[in-house]
């Protein structure tokens, strides 16, 4: 619905109606460990390139969602100090001989306050910004953000961050669940392997948006100003 605070972008399926009072830049666990040569996801033999390739256009959207004063939010996937959060399957999943909470690179795997943990420092939060702390892929899941968007009247989402596949995409699928409408700008999303990202991609806006809308960063940053 086109209101007098809502701007047409151009997206696949079809144009996403932005409304400028209803709509959060919801980035996706922007973190060290996933991003940064020497940490977890390059550790685990990922090529951290494929996802250094977002910080730019998320730099980009994020300056314009704070010059316009639109709210923003931020999660990071991990775990309390103590583990107890840490569901015993995904502690010893995939057999590594180093896993979630052990010593790492850059301090113990996604745990809490650890160096590795926390979000790369050209993405880094505003104190006015919430972090949802997520010890899931979805960022729905054991969290407040469900509360914290209705509170403030978010009914859309602009959700960018890494990895497409994995928690971009369990988050849309999640938050299409609750209602909202999810903008995913494929420059803005990124996997370590170039055939999930564009079949993460394919599947949000298949059979006419089946979770979502996709776009680009500059065809939203076109249509707000
Ligand atoms: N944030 C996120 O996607 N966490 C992951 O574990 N992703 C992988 O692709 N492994």
């Amino acid at each position: 619905m086109t209101t007098p605070h809502s701007v047409t972008v151009h997206a696949e399926p079809y144009p996403f109606e932005l409304s400028r009072d209803s709509c959060a830049l919801l980035l996706i666990d922007l973190q060290r460990d996933f991003l940064e040569p020497g940490g977890f996801g390059e550790m685990l033999g990922n090529d951290v390139s494929q996802l250094r390739r977002v910080i730019e256009p998320n730099r980009k959207l994020l300056a314009a969602w704070r010059a316009h004063d639109l709210p923003v939010m931020h999660t990071r996937e991990g775990h309390r100090p103590d583990l107890s959060d840490l569901p015993p399957a995904k502690k010893i999943r995939g057999r590594g001989t180093t896993t979630i909470g052990d010593a790492g690179p850059m301090g113990r795997i996604l745990v809490r306050g650890e160096a590795g943990h926390d979000i790369i420092p050209e993405l880094y939060p505003l104190p006015s910004e919430p972090v949802i702390d997520k010890p899931g892929k979805g960022a729905f899941f054991a969290t407040d953000l469900h509360a914290i968007l209705q509170n403030r009247g978010i009914t859309q989402l602009i959700v960018t961050g890494v990895t497409t596949e994995v928690c971009v995409n369990t988050t849309v699928r999640e938050a299409n669940d609750r209602g909202y409408d999810c903008l995913v700008p494929e420059d803005c999303v990124g996997s370590y392997f170039p055939e999930f990202q564009t079949m993460g991609l394919a599947m949000i806006k298949a059979q006419g948006g089946i979770f979502g809308w996709v776009s680009h960063s500059e065809r939203i940053l076109a249509a707000l100003e």
